[in-house]
């Protein structure tokens, strides 16, 4: 049986065991989430861009950026058939919150109810992108007392059994030590809350690293590697990977409008245009021959920053792009948005069910271990059972002790070990260091070679306890990738 299959089951007798309890109604929910949607909540300092990496996700403006007090609130985003809003008031029931769309973003009107009055809102909207993941945008973080930053927190963290989110992106700036700290509160709380496993970091507004010059990309993306390999980072997040929300963003909801503005910029000689584009006041203020009123100017500088603007006049004037829809697929290609969502697929989507059946088991466990009564401790038991022997779990286990330095080696086999369970993506061909092209045959041969590897060092006197574990987490990997049960994060878990 799956271990998603498993975790159902366990939850459909807790369902029984606590039948008329004030429990009952949420260990059901608890069931039915395990076929809903991989819930990723995105977190971050304030300001960190993360409501515009939401809506460059999504490839439309729905979570206000800037301004505004809805970006206090803890807001789900989520498919739906129809388009609605939701407010759940600290008090009272829940009510449907009116929303108009202004300039492409959604606004919304809470009327009588402050943003502090409001616990969280739930936005449903048909898309795509929802439909394999709810987004849960978290307020920024300013310090860990500030009562919003409050919010945040106890969504990532929350004091009672059941973590509303099964993944992270968090985003920082550039490693700030309030982020570390932040990171490691969160950590903290055993395998089941946020650990590497399941938090992917993002170098956020990347554009911004070399003061928007059209390098800047490539100068995040050597930040962002170093960090990805720094070990204080590493226990944090899998991996880090630069991004330009904005521009992803922007690139997602282009109107013609903008993009015949940005044809002016680039017709002009490339002298001028490169004063006009050496600050963002020159650009909002001089030229005025170029036709466009300084409010023009500041709503284009608003939507694309100025690495964009510079970027998007070079790619028109060098003819690499000829319309707006070329245009936006480069700027998306650019932004990193295309890398951060393959990165999303592989470490997050491909093994949804596991952390799905993570977040649930932990959930369950906490319930009967707070709230026991007759028939809980065989619940219980259950529970401890499957987190002990499924192998998906075995594999985060050593995955995390990998990235917190519990489990070493030559780098060479940290490294072999690491993608084998799946820490770079749980596809067979990733996990065997193989190009997604690889035939059946070569996977086979490669599998049947870690297989030996592995096990020699299993056996290998000379091995370490702890690297002799993990080798055996391995070798049961391998035996998987062999007998065609390869996508652990979907399929089977019980030892054969
Ligand atoms: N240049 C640039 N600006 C960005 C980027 N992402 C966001 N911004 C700008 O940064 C400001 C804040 O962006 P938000 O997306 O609201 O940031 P947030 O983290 O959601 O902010 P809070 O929810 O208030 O904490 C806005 O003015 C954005 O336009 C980016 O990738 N590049
Ligand atoms: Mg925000």
């Amino acid at each position: 049986m799956s271990l998603v299959d498993r975790t159902r089951v366990v939850l459909g007798q807790a369902v029984d065991v606590y039948r008329d309890t004030p429990y009952e109604q949420r260990l059901a929910a608890m069931r039915d989430r395990l076929d809903e949607p991989l819930r990723v909540a995105i977190a971050g300092r304030i300001k960190a861009g993360k409501s515009t990496l939401l809506n460059a996700l999504v490839g439309e403006r729905l979570a206000p950026t800037d301004a505004g007090e809805c970006t206090r609130i803890v807001t789900w985003y989520q498919d739906g058939h129809t388009y609605q809003v939701v407010a759940q008031p600290y008090q009272g029931p829940p009510r449907q919150v009116r929303f108009s769309r202004e300039d492409a973003a959604i606004e919304l009107d809470l009327g009588d109810l402050g943003a502090d009055d409001v616990a969280q809102l739930e936005v449903s909207w048909p898309s795509q992108a929802l439909r394999a993941m709810t987004l849960i945008d978290t307020p920024g973080i300013g310090s860990l007392s500030e009562q919003i930053s409050q919010r945040s927190w106890s969504l990532l963290v929350p004091d009672d059994e059941e973590t509303p989110a099964d993944a992270v992106i968090y985003l920082m700036r550039h490693l700030h030590s309030n982020d570390v700290e932040f990171l490691r509160a969160f950590h903290d709380v055993e395998v089941s809350r946020p650990n590497p496993v399941n938090a992917i970091g993002i170098l956020s507004r990347a554009d911004e690293i070399a003061v928007g010059r059209l390098d800047a990309m490539a100068s995040a993306g050597r930040i962002a590697a170093r960090l990805s390999t720094d070990p204080s980072v590493r226990k944090l997040v899998q991996s880090v990977v630069p991004v330009a929300g904005l521009l992803a963003e922007t690139a997602a909801t282009l109107t013609e409008v903008e993009f015949a503005r940005l044809r002016r910029i680039s017709e002009l000689p490339p002298a001028e245009a490169d004063q006009l584009l050496l600050s963002a006041d020159r650009f909002v203020q001089t030229m005025p021959e170029l036709g466009m009123t300084s409010i023009e100017r500041e709503s284009l500088l608003d939507r694309f920053g100025m690495f964009g603007l510079r970027l998007s006049a070079a790619l028109l004037r060098h003819g690499t792009c000829t319309i707006s829809t070329e245009l936006a697929r480069e700027l998306t290609e650019r932004s990193g948005l295309a890398q951060l969502r393959e990165i999303l697929g592989s470490l997050f989507l491909e093994r949804r069910d596991v952390l799905k059946s993570r977040s649930a088991l932990l959930a369950l466990a906490e319930v009967t271990r707070v709230h026991a009564r007759p028939g809980s401790e065989i619940i219980a038991a259950g529970v401890e059972e499957i987190i002990a022997s499924a192998h998906p779990f075995n594999e985060l286990r050593v995955l995390s002790g990998l990235r917190a330095g519990w489990v070493t080696g030559k780098p060479g086999v940290v490294a072999e070990l690491e993608q084998l369970l799946g820490g770079s993506g749980a596809a067979p061909h990733q996990r065997l260091r193989l190009p997604s092209e690889a035939s059946g045959a070569e996977l086979e041969a490669a599998a049947d070679g870690a297989l030996a590897r592995w096990q020699r060092r299993a056996e290998n006197p000379l091995t370490s306890a702890a690297m002799a574990v993990a080798a055996r987490v391995a070798v049961r990997s391998c035996e998987g990738l062999i007998a065609g049960r390869h996508s652990y994060g979907t399929a089977d878990t019980k030892a054969p």
